[in-house]
């Protein structure tokens, strides 16, 4: 008998997740067998989440893919067949060859998001792969495009705050994120801020788990915080709670936006918003009197018609009352410290045709049945979009469409892969190669293989090296390795907190702080003379207020209209904690714990439709329907409704997803996502 081995690893969660932990593994004869925290992890500290403590049943799960197949079932239907490899890149090729002359090389889309947040796999040899081959390009969206670029509209860079500074803070706002579930060690590091005595206000929609954790849950109705944010202003403004010479010395526009501050009186902010007035007032105060204070801006907030401006608004804040001075002051919405230099990594250079289409990756259901000329291959890895794309009636009549060639490389047989012509099987991050960063924290690390590839799974990188290599492209970028690939990420002339990172040192150490020596983030950032748009000329030419404004998202109720039309309500469908976006969502412990896809309603709503707990409810709209189980709770306020958790399709009792009620409509900066300004009627199911 051979003797048995037991190896502990050091490694690194590539999920898609602003805390980028540390991970310690432990492989006993050849398979995981632990997965924990990583202690030595300056920020996480050891400390993981309960879905990648499950991670040994993702990596060794049953159902993993592990060999190349076709289908031999109808689009949909999951039945399929095993190939070899060869077969299957050959099947490709081929048909890439004919694709392009027939039809042009638009005609293929690539469809990839951050199922693998590793630089090298996400983002080098596949964005190289489709740019030589000339496909059409893939807007990415459909996260946080609107916040990120409102927060920009405001300070002009991405942010720029040490999020380990927040234990400073003496005032904190969690606004429009569920951290609880979503980035757990801000959690840990405001638990400190609150043990120096600092008070946690949460500004949500509904009562999640990060608003039981706060001191103060403020409750508002979906779309309306620039409102709130404005009020506050105003009450700022008017009770001479602001910082003169702040505003004067490092910001633009002070003296348009005191005027705007005029329309927005805490009464009729109350009305809009939902927010008592005396909340409001109160809030305003605290926020006005207590220093440091910190705002950390959520995701979910911006996945709204009128996103961008919602997160710039509320960056406004701190510029008023002066907290980018202190450290622990000033707003977070992602940490924007890590940018890599794109073009040499992607190298859009090599596209025979600059002009070639964008497409909006938001309108995946769109442009596979619209376009013109239309998509006749496409190509999907790294993303699941039948389950979390918009308006999924529209991407599931695309995808079943008997003309369209569709390749999916993934781990598992998704609800995406079930409509794919070719399943390619993808290793796990444990099987490869690969630096990540973070958005959130400012550490970047190194994660090594301590798996053989299972069966005959290909990683990203090996898998568009190898179709470089067989479409007979000879640019030496196809040849870059790995590591040769980690040099590139950390060469960045533009970014020294970045490129002063020695490679060496960092394959050694596995981890190694950005450098923020040259003023790079708040306080010291002030010395750099830039200024804070409180108005900003640029936003005109996108057909924006300069000024921060609140405008009404474009379907469904809010303050105001929800009385006039009691019986359309507004649909917010968050990610769950035990699941990441639709990843883990087949795994059976992590399913158990969540229950089943759930509807939250209020008690008033539910009396009304004679709806009581437990009842199987139909939600639809004009763009499709869901049927889920009632939770009757004073969580959610009358007239808004609450679905956790993006769900394998096959979960759901009638196989449609919650993205059947979801527009595709593009937010109001960047093209990003409105999964929650959707509207929908209720009515009891059969
Ligand atoms: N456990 C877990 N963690 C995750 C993920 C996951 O799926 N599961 N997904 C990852 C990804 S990709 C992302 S982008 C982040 C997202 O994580 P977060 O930044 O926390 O964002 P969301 O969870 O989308 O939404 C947060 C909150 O916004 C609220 N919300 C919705 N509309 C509004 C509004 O108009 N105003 C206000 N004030 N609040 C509103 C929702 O009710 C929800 O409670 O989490 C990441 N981490
Ligand atoms: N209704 C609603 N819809 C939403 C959201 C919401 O809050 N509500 N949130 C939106 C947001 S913020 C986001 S970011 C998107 C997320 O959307 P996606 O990025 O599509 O996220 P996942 O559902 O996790 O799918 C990632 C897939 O990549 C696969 N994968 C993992 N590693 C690898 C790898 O190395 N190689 C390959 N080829 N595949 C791999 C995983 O197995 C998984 O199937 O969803 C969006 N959709
Ligand atoms: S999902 Fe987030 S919290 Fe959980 S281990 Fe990964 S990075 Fe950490
Ligand atoms: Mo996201």
């Amino acid at each position: 008998m051979s003797q048995s081995t037991r190896e502990v690893f050091r490694s690194v969660c590539p999920l898609d997740c602003p805390d980028t932990c540390g991970l310690r593994v432990i492989v006993e004869d050849g398979r995981i067998t632990r997965v924990t925290g990583d202690p030595d992890h300056p920020i996480t500290r050891g400390v993981i989440c309960h879905k990648v403590r499950h991670f040994p049943d993702r990596v060794h799960h049953l159902e993993r893919l592990l060999y190349p197949m076709r289908r031999t079932g109808e689009k949909g239907e999951g039945k399929f067949e095993r190939i070899t490899w060869e077969e299957a890149l050959d099947e490709i090729t081929s048909r890439m060859k004919q694709l392009i002359a027939e039809h042009g090389a638009e005609s293929i889309l690539p469809y990839s998001y951050y199922g693998n947040m590793g630089l090298v796999n996400n983002g080098t040899m596949d964005r190289r792969f489709f740019h030589r081959l000339g496909a059409s390009r893939l807007d990415r969206t459909i996260c946080n495009v609107a916040g990120s670029q409102g927060f920009q509209a405001t300070m002009g860079i991405k942010g720029a705050i040490d999020p380990e500074d927040t234990v400073h803070s003496r005032y904190i706002i969690v606004w429009g994120g569920n951290i609880v579930s979503t980035n757990m060690h801000q959690v840990m590091l405001f638990e400190q801020a609150r043990k120096q005595g600092a008070k946690i206000v949460v500004i949500d929609v509904h009562r999640n788990q990060t608003a039981r954790w706060a001191d103060e849950f403020v409750q508002l109705y979906p779309g309306t915080d620039a409102a709130l944010a404005l009020g506050m202003m105003h009450v700022l403004e008017r009770e001479n709670l602001i910082d003169e010479a702040f505003l004067r010395d490092y910001t633009v526009g002070w003296e348009q936006l005191r005027e705007r501050l005029k329309a927005y009186p805490p009464e009729r902010v109350s009305r809009i918003t939902g927010v008592p007035k005396e909340t409001i007032i109160r809030l305003a105060r605290e926020y006005g009197k207590t220093s440091p204070s910190f705002i950390r801006i959520g995701n979910g907030l911006q996945h709204h018609d009128n996103g961008g401006m919602i997160v710039r608004t509320i960056t406004c804040l701190p510029a008023l009352t002066g907290q980018w001075r202190y450290k622990g002051g000033g707003a977070l919405k992602g940490n924007g410290l890590v940018q890599v230099d794109t073009d040499k990594l992607e190298r859009p250079d090599l596209l025979p045709n600059p002009n070639v289409r964008s497409i909006n990756m938001i309108h995946l259901g769109r442009a596979l049945l619209e376009a013109d000329p239309p998509i006749r291959m496409l190509f999907v890895y790294n993303s699941n979009p039948a389950a979390v794309a918009p308006s999924q009636e529209k991407v599931l009549r695309g995808l079943a469409r008997e003309d369209l060639f569709t390749v999916v490389h993934d781990l598992f047989l998704t609800d995406t892969a079930r409509y794919a012509d070719l399943v390619l099987p993808a290793t796990s991050h444990f099987e490869n190669l690969d630096v990540y960063k973070s958005y959130w924290h400012m550490y970047v690390q190194v994660a090594r293989p301590i798996l053989p590839p299972q069966g005959e799974a290909w990683s990203n990188y090996k898998l568009f090296r190898t179709l470089a290599k067989r479409m007979g492209f000879t640019e030496p970028c196809f040849d870059d390795t790995e590591e040769d690939l980690i040099r590139q990420v950390l060469d960045n002339p533009d970014n020294p907190c970045l490129s002063r990172i020695d490679f060496d040192e960092l394959m050694e150490k596995e981890i190694v702080k950005l450098d923020i020596s040259e003023n790079a983030v708040f306080p010291e950032r002030l010395q750099r003379g830039e200024r804070i748009l409180l108005f900003n000329e640029s936003l005109r030419a996108a057909g924006l207020d300069p000024l921060p404004a609140h405008t009404p998202p474009k379907e469904g109720t809010d303050g105001e209209r929800n009385a006039e039309d009691p019986d359309t309500f507004m649909l917010i469908s968050p990610p769950n904690h035990q699941f990441l976006n639709s990843s883990m969502g087949n795994i059976g412990k992590l399913q158990k714990m969540e229950g089943r896809p759930t509807l939250q309603i209020h008690p008033k709503d539910a009396e009304r439709k004679g709806i009581v707990n437990g009842s199987l409810v139909r939600i639809w709209n004009e763009r499709g329907s869901c049927t889920l189980t009632v939770k009757v709770t004073d969580a959610v306020l009358p007239g808004v409704l609450v679905s956790m958790g993006l769900w394998w399709l096959s979960s759901y009792p009638d196989g449609k997803g919650i993205n059947q009620l979801t527009p595709d409509r593009e937010a109001d900066m960047g093209g990003g996502a409105v999964f929650f300004s959707t509207a929908v009627q209720l009515e009891k199911a059969e």
